[in-house]
């Protein structure tokens, strides 16, 4: 009987880890998993990444993608997780413009390149009941490609941070995809401010190594890296 009970912990706590194989813009999602999406390390264990300053915290990718998919400007996006992302934590999308001459399918994604389009806040009600956009959902929440963003290739970064047990030291779990995109029709924006993965999170920045369950109200939070690019 306790070998069961502890085939149904682990079963469990294995469920409750995600992947995001799936990107989907205006409500239609890429053909298949990892057909734009480049297929992360993590597909069979689905761990996260607890020390942000590694270099699996770009991609987390072992392999390329084999498509581009085509985003107007201005495009709701949102990823398919393979399980309920129960967390708590924010989630965060940023873009990287692949140089010219260069390929999404090829380029990885090195240097001040990567600017931030999107992060989210939980909500804190007066009995100190948090509740985070997204959590218990099967997907990520809604975002907008800014439509200023200049035309051109593009790698797309998604990333739920949880931070259940982020109150100690490399704790808080990264939880992320990249996909090849080209955004096209777009605009004359700058976007900024550019920061590199690694090097735009540190294990103790507020936003990572953080007691959410002491947070008086949502604007109390951190998110980690730069500002969000307004667009
Ligand atoms: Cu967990």
């Amino acid at each position: 009987m306790k070998f069961l009970t502890t085939l149904l912990v682990t079963a469990a706590a294995a469920d409750a880890h995600y992947t995001f194989p799936r990107l989907v813009v205006n409500g239609k999602a890429e053909d298949r998993d990892w057909s734009v999406t480049r297929r992360t390390r993590n597909e069979q264990s689905k761990q996260g990444i607890e020390n942000p300053t590694v270099g699996d915290i770009r991609c987390y990718s072992n392999q390329n993608a084999g498509g581009i998919m085509q985003v107007p400007a201005g495009s709701t996006i949102h990823y398919i997780s393979t399980q309920q992302v129960n967390h708590p934590g924010p989630t965060q999308y940023y873009l990287a413009k692949v140089p010219s001459g260069q390929s999404a399918k090829t380029w990885d994604g090195s240097g001040a390149v990567w600017f931030k389009i999107f992060t989210t806040y939980p909500s804190v009600d007066k009995n100190k009941q948090q509740t985070w956009p997204g959590q218990n959902l099967y997907v990520l929440p809604n975002a907008t490609i800014p439509a200023s963003t200049p035309s051109g290739e593009y790698l797309l970064r998604a990333e739920h941070i949880a931070l259940h047990m982020a109150s100690q030291a490399n704790k808080a779990q990264f939880y992320l995809s990249c996909s090849q995109i080209e955004i096209t029709g777009g605009g004359n924006g700058k976007p900024g401010p550019l920061v590199s993965f690694p090097g735009a999170y540190r294990s103790n920045d507020p936003g990572i190594q953080v007691n959410i369950y002491s947070l008086a109200s949502g604007s109390d939070y951190k998110p980690p890296g730069p500002a969000v690019w307004q667009g």
